[in-house]
C-alpha cells in the first residue's frame, strides 16, 4: 500500500466511524457560517427570548462567545468583500450593495481567503449567498459565468449570485446556472421590464407577499423582486426550499471532503440566505416563533447550523473542525416586504441594547454575534470582550496555517488568533466601520464622521447614525450611544479624525 492509498483507507475508515473519533490533523477543517442580517440580539445565546436557537447556542456552550465583534460594514457586499480580501471595502470604490447583474468586484490577482487556505492544502468550497458580482461586463447567464468564486480560490461553488430579493432567482454551481433549459434562456435587466413581463408594480394581484418599499419589479414564485428577468423557468428557485437546498449542498461538500480528500483539510464558507428578505422559510418553520417570518427564518437558520454540526459529527470531524459563526451586518425589521415582522416583533430587540441596525453607523449596524468552536483548543462556555473584526479571519487563518502574508496581502487584516482562540483577552486596538460614512472604534471611544446624510430611514425605520458634526461616544459608559460627547472632548475628536485620515491615506492598516 503506498502512502496515498494508506491515507485514503485511513480517511475512509475515519469517515465511516471505524476509528472512532478522528485523530486531530495538523490543520483543522474550517467552517465559516455567515448569517445574513442577523442582529446582536437575534439568537438566544445573546439574549433573544422570542426565538430559540439551540444549535447556534451549542457553539457558545462548546466554544467562545464574543461580545465586541464586528462586521466591517452595515451592509452585505462591503462586509463580504472585506472577509474575502482582508481589505476594507471602502478602499475600493464600487463595493456598495451590488445589483444582481454586477461584475465581479474582487481583483482576481488579489490573494483571497480561500486562496490562502488552498495554498496550505485546503479543499475549499462556498455554498450560499455570494453578492460580490460575477463576470466582467454584461453577464451571459446561459453559458459559463466567469470569473467568480472558482477563480478566487474556491474549488467548489454553489451560490445565490446576489441576494434572494434580486434577480436572477437561480443557483449557480461552478459557473453554470443549475437546471437551466437551453431552450428557455435567461435575460436580466436592471433598467426596464421585458415586453409582456408581469411586475409587482403592475400586477400586485399575483403576489403572495407584497412589498412595503421597492421590490416591485420581476415576479418570481409570487414574490416581486429587484430587477427584471425573463426565461429560466426550470432554473428558478423555490424560496421555501432554499435553506434545504443550501444545507444539503453543504452536507455534500463536507461528506465528499471527508471521503475523497486523502486527509486534506477543508474550508467551507457557508453564507446563509437567512434571515434576509424575502423571508419565506420552509413550512416546517412557519409559525415556529411568535415573530412571524423573521423569527421563523431565524429558527430555519438555526436548523441549518444543526444540520452542518450533525454532518461533522457523523463523519468524525467535530474535534478537528474550527467553526466560526457570525453575521454580515446588523438587523433590519422592515427591509421591503409586508411580512408582519414589524407587527409581530413584540418585545424582541434585534440589535440587543445597541442603537440602529443594518445601514446604520450606530453599533447595531455592525456589532454582531460571533462564536468560535474548536474542541480541545477553545475552552467551552467562555466569553470574550476582545475587540475583533471579521476582516481578521484572513491574517489569523494565515497564522493558523503557518503562513505569512506579503505586505500588500489583506492589508487591513490583523492576526488576532490568540483572541479568537480565547488565549488572549486582547484583540485589535482599533477598527474602521463603514455605513454611510466611516466610524473609528479605538479602545473605549467611537468616532462617527460628520456628514449631511439623512439621520433616519423612514422605510426601514433605522436610526442611521448620521449627523453634520463628528460624533463621539464612550463605548464603556454609554454602549447604547445615546450621549454624543464630542463637544466635551474636542482633543479626542481631533486625534481620532487624524487617525482615521491616516488609515485612509496609508492604504493599509496592518502594521
Ligand atoms: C436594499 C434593499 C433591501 C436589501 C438591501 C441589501 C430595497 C428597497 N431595499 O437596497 O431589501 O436587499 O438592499 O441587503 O430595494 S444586503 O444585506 O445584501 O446588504
Ligand atoms: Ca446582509
Amino acid at each position: 500500500m503506498n502512502r496515498r492509498q494508506f491515507l485514503q483507507t485511513l480517511s475512509a475508515a475515519t469517515a465511516t466511524g471505524l476509528l472512532g473519533a478522528a485523530k486531530p490533523a495538523a490543520q483543522p477543517n474550517i467552517v465559516f457560517i455567515y448569517a445574513d442580517d442577523l442582529g446582536y440580539g437575534d439568537v438566544s445565546c445573546y439574549g433573544a427570548k422570542s426565538v430559540h436557537t439551540p444549535n447556534i447556542d451549542s457553539l457558545a456552550a462548546e466554544g467562545l462567545r464574543f461580545t465586541d465583534a464586528h462586521a466591517t460594514s452595515a451592509t452585505c457586499t462591503p462586509s463580504r468583500y472585506s472577509v474575502m480580501t482582508g481589505q476594507y471595502a471602502w478602499r475600493k470604490p464600487g463595493t456598495g450593495v451590488l445589483p444582481g447583474d454586477a461584475s465581479l468586484i474582487i481583483d482576481t490577482d488579489r490573494l483571497t481567503l480561500p486562496e490562502l487556505l488552498k495554498r496550505s492544502g485546503y479543499r475549499t468550497g462556498i455554498v450560499g449567498k455570494w453578492h460580490l458580482g460575477l463576470g466582467r461586463g454584461e453577464i451571459n447567464w446561459n453559458s459559463d459565468i466567469t470569473p467568480g468564486p472558482n477563480e478566487l480560490g474556491f474549488d467548489y461553488s454553489f451560490i445565490i449570485p446576489a441576494t434572494p430579493d434580486r434577480v436572477p432567482c437561480v443557483f449557480v454551481e461552478n459557473h453554470r446556472v443549475v437546471n437551466l433549459d437551453a431552450k428557455d434562456p435567461i435575460h436580466i435587466s436592471y433598467k426596464q421590464p421585458f415586453p409582456n413581463e408581469k411586475t409587482g408594480r403592475a400586477n400586485p394581484e399575483l403576489l403572495k407577499m407584497k412589498p412595503s418599499h421597492g421590490h416591485d419589479m420581476a415576479i418570481v414564485d409570487g414574490v416581486s423582486r429587484i430587477g427584471y428577468m425573463e426565461g429560466g423557468k426550470s432554473a428558478l428557485w423555490v424560496d421555501e426550499d432554499i435553506a434545504d437546498t443550501l444545507s444539503a449542498k453543504a452536507v455534500r461538500f463536507i461528506e465528499q471532503s471527508a471521503k475523497e480528500s486523502s486527509g486534506q483539510p477543508f474550508f467551507l464558507y457557508y453564507p446563509a440566505h437567512d434571515i434576509h428578505v424575502p423571508r419565506l422559510p420552509n413550512k416546517r418553520f412557519q409559525g415556529k416563533t411568535s415573530m412571524g417570518p423573521r423569527g421563523d427564518a431565524i429558527a430555519e437558520l438555526d436548523w441549518c447550523v444543526g444540520r452542518i454540526l450533525n454532518t461533522l459529527k457523523k463523519n468524525g470531524l467535530t474535534q478537528n473542525t474550527l467553526i466560526v459563526f457570525s453575521s454580515d451586518n446588523g438587523p433590519v425589521v422592515d427591509d421591503g416586504y409586508q411580512d408582519q415582522s414589524v407587527e409581530k416583533l413584540g418585545s424582541h430587540k434585534p440589535s440587543g441594547i445597541y442603537r440602529g441596525g443594518k445601514y446604520s453607523n450606530f453599533a447595531g449596524g455592525t456589532r454582531v454575534p460571533f462564536l468560535v468552536k474548536w474542541p480541545d483548543h477553545v475552552k467551552p462556555a467562555t466569553t470574550s470582550d476582545a475587540l475583533v473584526d471579521q476582516i481578521d479571519l484572513f491574517a489569523s487563518f494565515a497564522t493558523l496555517t503557518h503562513q505569512s502574508l506579503a505586505h500588500n496581502d489583506a492589508p487591513d487584516s490583523v492576526d488576532i488568533l490568540p483572541a479568537l482562540l480565547g488565549r488572549s483577552s486582547t484583540g485589535r486596538q482599533s477598527l474602521v466601520e463603514e455605513a454611510d460614512v466611516l466610524a473609528l472604534v479605538q479602545g473605549e471611544w467611537k468616532l462617527i464622521e460628520g456628514s449631511n446624510k439623512p439621520a433616519y430611514n423612514e422605510n426601514t425605520r433605522t436610526e442611521l447614525g448620521n449627523a453634520l458634526q463628528p460624533q463621539l461616544y464612550h463605548r464603556i459608559s454609554d454602549p447604547e450611544e445615546h450621549h454624543d460627547v464630542a463637544a466635551l472632548h474636542p482633543d479626542i475628536v481631533k486625534r481620532m479624525i487624524a487617525t482615521l485620515n491616516q488609515i485612509r491615506s496609508e492604504g493599509r492598516s496592518r502594521r
